[in-house]
């Protein structure tokens, strides 16, 4: 395994969620505040980095993470994004990234379906937040860099933020141009930014990234990795000085960065960030990426949770990315953008009507806080459960979980095309991560021949907690040791996840089961892949 742990002692967990978010920052060294974006009175992260209060933030930074579906795993179950690819070229080149697939900043393999000038992304906004109440944040991350197509990306905000005033502003950037946009971000009110670093040593980016683009010419080597690095520092500095929320993105090359993750994450906290989202390289060969060609392979599940485990109480980390297209619609991990093509916006009576926007989303919160109430509950009566065996309080395992949103297991085995991960223990129930899955139900058939590969996603996992499950696919399971669990359809995941695990200990302190470590589980190598567009090509 390349994914080594040994340079990063192994620390409690400090999961992001509600009441667990914790800006990063405090007592770091990091720039004093500079004048602050001036919809925000100038409070700088580095100011609000010593605050860890209950929910651990400041009310303000709490407002602009708790219907963000990528800043709070809670509000991910609930709230929506959606991203607009009006940003089409690129100027550096990475050895994960073809050109003709989205940007590997912020999204999979899968190549953008339509290109849009601003004007067209701006309708396309406003119709998805008409369909989608719980719609809260509009990115752009691609298919190219954000800020190499600055007039288009700027102008996006500028008009989104006339019409849609309630629409949060988020970018995706390699970095290598922020340190001369950062007034930008501020002026539009762009409250969140994510900056791709996949290295703080250019010995190590010199392997990652073959050139830049920089004052008119293209640098190549570990002069390029040297300049991208600076610029990605000082660009972080920037932000955090202007207290602008910023999540680094990190790609997982195995025997290239693995061990170097740790470093990265120790970089980026002592300069603010206040998120670190640490995501599997994917690189097939027919993504014809120079990493994909030549067969540098992507870390497994196991490999992944190591280095993400290893860099806990650094940064606070997300594990819940989904590697979402430069053009994603919807909840993370679902992707509804087919419904939004230019030629359907054409046929759609559009009225963006803000109070009705409010008033679906105030039903979400009182959702997502009976979400959160009832895992409380469920963590408090699990810490109270005195298991009279000697199972021990540090067993942990995983479960997998079928949903398709809401935060309730409510998915049906066969209709699940991600199933999300939790670490439970008697004291924790936290998302660690989704697996991606073919759907194993086709047209109200089983087909037999993707059980397999669905067990194999999930294979790390002691039990599957499931709506409902037919009899094929349970005794499948049962024979490669992954229990199914179909009695709490309908029910809080975290709540489910904590009583199946109560229920398991007691089973096992009573001699009726044997609790055995599980194996290793596969990472699905980029699902849901949609036509080449040639205009991507192009870029
Ligand atoms: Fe998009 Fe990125 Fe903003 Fe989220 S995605 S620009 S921060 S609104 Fe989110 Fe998608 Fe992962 Fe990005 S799940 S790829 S982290
Ligand atoms: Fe591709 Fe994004 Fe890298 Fe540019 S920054 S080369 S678009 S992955």
């Amino acid at each position: 395994m390349q994914a080594s742990t040994s340079t990063a002692p192994m620390q409690a967990p400090t999961y992001i969620g509600i009441g667990q978010i914790k800006p990063l920052g405090a007592g770091l060294d990091v720039p004093a505040a500079g004048g602050g974006c001036s919809s925000h009175g100038g409070e700088g992260k580095a100011s609000c980095g010593s605050s860890a209060g209950p929910d651990d933030m400041p009310q303000e930074i709490w407002d602009k993470v708790k219907n963000h579906p990528c800043y709070s795993e809670e509000a991910h179950h609930h709230y929506a994004r959606m991203h607009v690819a009006v940003a089409p070229a690129c100027n550096i080149q990475c050895n994960y990234c073809n050109r003709k697939y989205d940007c590997s900043n912020e999204s999979r393999p899968g190549v953008v379906s339509q290109k849009l000038t601003p004007d067209q992304a701006v309708r396309k906004v406003v119709a998805v937040a008409s369909e989608i109440p719980q719609m809260t944040v509009l990115g752009i991350a691609g298919p190219g860099d954000a800020l190499a197509n600055p007039a288009k990306t700027f102008e996006t905000f500028r008009m989104l933020q006339e019409q849609a005033p309630d629409i949060k502003l988020c970018l995706s950037t390699n970095g290598l141009a922020l340190p001369d946009y950062v007034d930008e971000i501020c002026k539009y009110n762009v409250d969140h930014v994510t900056i791709t670093i996949n290295m703080v040593d250019p010995a190590v980016g010199e392997k990652i990234y073959p050139w830049i683009f920089w004052e008119h010419r293209r640098v190549r080597g570990y002069e390029a990795a040297k300049i991208l690095h600076e610029r990605q520092m000082l660009g972080l500095e920037m932000l955090t000085a202007r207290g602008v929320l910023t999540k680094i993105n990190s790609v997982l090359i195995p025997g290239v960065n693995d061990e170097h993750l740790y470093e990265v994450n120790r970089e980026v906290k002592k300069r603010g960030a206040f998120l670190h989202n640490i995501m599997p390289l994917i690189s097939e060969p027919e993504h014809g990426t120079y990493f994909g060609l030549s067969g540098q392979r992507g870390p497994s599940a196991t490999e992944l949770k190591a280095v993400q485990d290893a860099c806990m109480g650094g940064a606070n980390l997300m594990r819940h990315c989904r590697q979402c297209r430069a053009d994603a619609v919807g909840l993370l991990g679902e992707d509804r953008s087919e419904e939004f093509t230019l030629d359907k916006l054409d046929a759609l009576d559009v009225v963006y009507d803000l109070e009705k926007r409010q008033a679906y989303q105030a039903q979400v919160e009182h959702e997502r806080q009976a979400q959160h109430a009832a895992k409380e509950e469920a963590l408090a009566a699990s810490r109270s459960l005195a298991v009279a065996d000697d199972v021990g309080d540090e067993l942990k395992v995983l479960v997998a979980v079928a949903t398709k949103g809401g935060g309730r297991v409510n998915e049906h085995f066969g209709h699940v095309s991600e199933f999300q991960v939790f670490e439970v223990s008697a004291a924790q129930a936290l998302f660690v991560g989704h697996r991606r899955v073919d759907l194993y139900c086709q047209g109200g058939f089983g087909d037999d021949e993707q059980l397999p590969s669905v067990v194999r996603a999930i294979n790390d996992c002691h039990a599957v907690l499931v709506a409902k499950i037919g009899a094929c696919p349970r005794d499948e399971l049962l024979a490669a040791g992954v229990e199914p669990v179909d009695q709490y359809a309908g029910d809080f995941i975290e709540k489910a996840a904590l009583e199946w695990f109560n229920g398991y200990r007691s089973r096992i302190a009573s001699g009726a089961i044997v609790h055995q470590h599980r194996g290793d589980a596969q990472i699905r190598q980029g699902a849901y892949t949609h036509g080449a567009d040639p205009m991507a090509q192009a870029a």
